[in-house]
């Protein structure tokens, strides 16, 4: 029988299975690749990787020939919190317990480059990473880790270069010369713009940054990886995974024009470049994605024409997925991430963090860690998946999803080309529109469940068991730092300060010289990291975004329904009584620049009937409230994803009841341990949206304050 009769013969049969069409069981992904319920030897027909090998171009099947066969993936949990000390602590704990690389969280304030000293960061020191200061803080936070031993990796992409510069000093006086410093800085500026918000200058000179790092290490620290090209974040916000990979690979792209701008050779650089992706809970799709990156990257880097073959060879880390994480029957998560670390380990990743289970709701304990380290120590010892380079190669369908997902992402990387490259793209704005748009589509799926969430959406369990949560207590870690700080400068020289950062200053300013290797003379000066965070605002200014609402797309999944129906229905009513559209104002309080629930909620809500003010990131509460009253809002919903909320929310209740606004009715939203929702309710706040809420949900709870404080 001829494969296309045994294929009709299938069809045949599963059409009698089904007692219906085949194509209603097609699978219509948010990445629009339909997935179909059969893959065969025909959707392998024109697909011209399949004989390719590990180790060998286009690297589809992994940059090494031997892969885990050699070595397997660096086990490299990323954390960090509260102070240096408690940090390092925490770091040694893991290393003797298997973990193999460093990976470091710092704290938001970091990020954005203030010191925990400053006035602005009250409610961020030492809540979501560590705190550091200067280089003092950087040498206890790798006390007795051998620098030149252990490779350590850094998210830092704001404050980049106080904090690459306080690393290489800290080396220095460890011992470890930088040439030897092994590891990776993120240093992925172009993503912050579109998803993360820890930018704290505008696009063009940040790229400048950019390029001189990826210039001074590619020259002083060959075995340091200058950036992590990071697509974690855009998926984290809610980005398809087309998107994920278009716009991480076309962001590469662009970072090797800018350093190729600096008159660097390619082959000098591009073999430390690293990259970053996240891996979410399409199994299969996601061990494709990692295969079809490296097929991409493959094909931009040729047109550099490197002549070493490392130059084309796209490595990466991979982080198992923080928004699949639920707060509702927590102990799923730890299932979920051992899927998907699987899914990583099956696509080939060089380097994974596992989520901890407790992670939707707060930092992780002990407890929690030791199941996600011990999730990859299982993986890499006792399932044999190391054994074999590439298992998933040859199978009908990953072979075409691998294709289709390389020439879907094809499609859009060449439309952000046609629009003049990466950082013109982010200027105006097109990447973050459509993260935004596929993030609200997604929650939209998620609260009419179309989307199975096991314990959230369906199967959720009535009474649940409260767990044990990791907090910090975020005034003492302040006023240890503050001591520090001013230990500090009574014992530096503050004229050779002065005079690095005045040289910082007037290279920034300049546009020549190398902005890093003068900013470790600073460092060693023991500057601290919000002055020479300072002398580069100095030269650069500081980016300021508008703050912008995708509209109808939450409306347009629920059209018709019941349920939106009558909700639109009763806003409608509402508006009558008042005279006005009910007026909700979104606000992100603190250094906290995740704004995926808040751009969702704006945009929902602006769809069911509020008229929404979406409130500028990293407001102070007194700015938020000064917002608030001018506007005229009856809601202020305040969303919290970093730990912030007990110092920042009733700070925003004093505030508005300072303006003689004490009738706005305030809620929060966000990442919420529940034994928090107390102490928030007595502090003022009306009600509390934790992970999970669905949207409808909350806007009626929204309605019944607002009719209930007009009724009384
Ligand atoms: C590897 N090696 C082999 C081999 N495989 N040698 C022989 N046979 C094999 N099969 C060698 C490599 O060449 C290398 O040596 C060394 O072993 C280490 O391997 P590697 O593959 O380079 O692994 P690693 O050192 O771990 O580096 C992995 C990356 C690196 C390249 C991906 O950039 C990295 O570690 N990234 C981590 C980034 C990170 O932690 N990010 C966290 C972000 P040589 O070096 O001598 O060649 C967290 C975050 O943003 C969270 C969200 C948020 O905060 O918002």
């Amino acid at each position: 029988m001829k494969y296309e009769e045994q294929i009709a013969g299938w069809e045949q049969l599963a059409r009698s299975e089904l007692r219906g069409e085949i194509e209603g069981r097609i699978w219509h992904t948010p990445e629009g690749i339909d997935i179909k319920p059969l893959y065969t030897a025909n959707d392998l027909e024109g697909n011209d990787y399949l004989g390719s090998l590990p180790g060998e171009k286009p690297f589809l099947r992994g940059p090494r020939a031997t892969m885990y066969a050699g070595r397997p993936w660096t086990i490299r949990q990323y954390a960090g919190f509260s102070t240096a000390e408690a940090s390092n602590a925490f770091y040694r704990k893991g290393l003797a317990a298997g973990q193999q690389g460093v990976s470091v969280a710092f704290d938001l304030a970091t990020h954005r480059g203030y010191d925990s000293s400053h006035p602005r960061v009250e409610g961020d020191v030492g809540k979501a990473g560590v705190a550091i200061d200067s280089v003092e803080d950087m040498k206890i936070l790798f006390d007795g880790i051998p620098l030149d031993q252990i490779s350590v990796s850094m998210t830092m992409n704001g404050a980049v270069i106080p904090i690459l510069a306080s690393f290489i000093v800290a080396g220095e006086e460890q011992g470890v010369p930088r040439a030897l410093l092994s590891g990776t800085i993120q240093n992925d500026i172009l993503k912050e713009f579109m998803v993360r918000n820890t930018y704290i200058y505008p696009p063009e000179p940040s790229m400048r940054i950019v390029a001189d790092i990826i210039e001074y290490t590619s020259r002083e620290m060959p075995k340091f990886n200058s950036i992590s090209i990071s697509g974690y974040h855009m998926q984290e916000a809610g980005a398809t995974l087309v998107q994920e990979l278009a716009f991480t690979l076309a962001d590469g792209r662009e970072y090797v024009r800018a350093a190729l701008k600096k008159g660097l050779d390619v082959d000098d650089f591009a073999g430390r470049l690293s990259f970053f992706f996240a891996i979410g809970m399409n199994f299969f799709m996601e061990a494709a994605k990692l295969r079809a990156a490296r097929l991409l990257w493959t094909r931009i880097m040729e047109e550099f024409q490197p002549k070493k073959s490392s130059s084309l060879i796209l490595r990466t880390h991979c982080q198992t997925s923080g928004v699949s994480l639920q707060e509702q029957d927590p102990y799923n998560n730890i299932v979920r991430t051992a899927y998907e670390a699987m899914s990583a380990v099956l696509g080939g990743t060089q380097s994974l963090h596992t989520n901890s289970f407790d992670e939707a709701i707060a930092l992780p304990t002990e407890f929690s860690a030791r199941i996600a380290r011990n999730t990859q120590l299982i993986l890499q010892h006792e399932t044999a998946v190391t054994k074999v380079v590439d298992p998933l190669a040859g199978s009908y369908y990953v072979e075409s999803l691998t294709k289709e997902l390389a020439d879907a992402a094809w499609t859009l990387i060449e439309e952000v080309e046609a629009r003049g490259g990466m950082t013109k793209a982010v200027i105006e704005g097109l990447p973050k529109r459509l993260i935004e748009e596929a993030a609200t589509r997604r929650q939209a799926a998620i609260d009419r469940g179309a989307e199975v969430i096991v314990g959230v959406n369906k199967y959720r369990l009535e009474n649940e068991d409260q767990i044990n949560i990791f907090d910090i207590d975020n005034k003492a870690v302040r006023e240890a730092q503050v001591d520090r700080i001013e230990k500090i400068k009574r014992q530096r020289n503050p004229k050779s300060v002065a005079a690095a950062l005045a040289v910082l200053e007037r290279t920034a300013a300049s546009g020549k010289g190398n902005i890093l290797e003068v900013a470790i003379e600073g460092a060693r000066a023991r500057a601290t990291v919000g002055e020479i965070s300072d002398a580069l605002r100095r030269a650069f200014g500081e980016h300021v975004a508008t703050p912008k609402v995708v509209r109808e797309i939450y409306g347009q999944a629920y059209a018709g329904e019941p349920e939106y129906e009558t909700l639109v229905a009763r806003l409608v009513a509402l508006t009558g009584s008042l005279g006005e559209k009910p007026r909700i104002m979104v606000a992100k309080l603190g250094q906290d620049g995740h704004d995926r629930g808040a751009k969702v909620i704006a945009s929902a809500f602006g769809d069911i009937g509020f008229e929404v003010i979406a409130g500028a990131l990293f407001q102070t509460p007194d700015e938020a409230a000064d917002l608030a009253v001018k506007s005229k809002v009856h809601v202020v919903g305040m969303s919290s994803l970093a730990a912030g909320h007990k110092t920042l929310a009733p700070q925003l209740v004093e505030a508005l009841k300072m303006r003689g606004a004490d009738e706005i009715i305030v809620v929060v939203g966000g990442v919420v341990p529940r034994k928090d929702y107390e102490f928030l309710l007595n502090h003022g706040i009306a009600a509390v949206f934790g992970p999970g809420t669905n949207v409808l949900e909350a806007a009626r709870a929204v309605l019944d304050l607002m009719e209930g404080k007009r009724r009384n």
